[in-house]
């Protein structure tokens, strides 16, 4: 059966394809290229509604979409729902995760928790909508390592690891991440809601 993906990150293509792929081998994803709704919601929950909404209307099949970030604890949750344009629209990875190593530059190690959210949305038009998320919690780092992964990859440390999220192999990464979790949690809404 097809589904829809609204997004725009190639990255998160990728780590549905590879993780939600395998494990669901009756699931066709495929990639939403119609009309961008405006992201206005206060939540990721919302806001991943909002996309997966738009791409299930527009397309009239059942759509997924993913809203995630970094939440930094010492900063009340943010970047959260603003990650991904947190030094301005446009500016790219490494101004936002520039920025929010100024941030916290006087932070103590011992207070530098924080947590990667992902929220994703299932939409089947005029039939089903819910959402699964998934919580990925660590530290940040003082300076960006690694090449892999994405976003603020190279500037998050998961609990129980030494390195950054961007010097994990792809596989370790995306058996443990806030995006695999999610995974699983999404998993049981597609069997009962969207495969047939
Ligand atoms: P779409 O809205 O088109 O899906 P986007 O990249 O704009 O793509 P978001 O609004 O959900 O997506 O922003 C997510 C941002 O959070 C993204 O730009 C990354 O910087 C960060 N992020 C999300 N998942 C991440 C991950 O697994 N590793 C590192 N950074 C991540």
């Amino acid at each position: 059966i097809r589904i829809v993906l609204a997004t725009h990150n190639q990255h998160k293509v990728d780590e549905f394809q590879k993780i939600l792929g395998a494990r669901l081998p009756e699931l066709e994803i495929v990639k939403y290229t119609g009309p961008e709704p405006v992201e206005d919601g206060v939540t990721f929950a919302e806001n991943a509604l909002i996309k997966a909404r738009a791409a299930a209307e527009f397309t009239g099949l059942p759509a997924m979409a993913d809203d995630s970030g970094i939440c930094v604890d010492v900063l009340n949750g943010a970047p959260g729902i603003f990650s991904a344009r947190w030094a301005g629209h446009g500016k790219g990875d490494v101004a936002n995760r520039d920025l929010l190593l100024d941030q916290v530059a006087d932070i103590h190690d011992e207070h530098r928790g924080a947590a990667f959210a992902c929220h994703i949305a299932v939409v089947v038009p005029g039939v089903f909508e819910d959402v699964a998320a998934g919580l990925w919690r660590g530290t940040l780092a003082r300076s960006a390592s690694g090449t892999n992964g994405f976003g603020y990859d190279p500037i998050f440390v998961p609990n129980g690891h030494d390195v950054s999220a961007a010097e994990l192999e792809p596989e370790q990464k995306n058996a443990i991440s806030h995006r695999a979790l999610a995974f699983e949690n999404v998993i049981p809404l597609l069997r009962m809601n969207v495969i047939p």
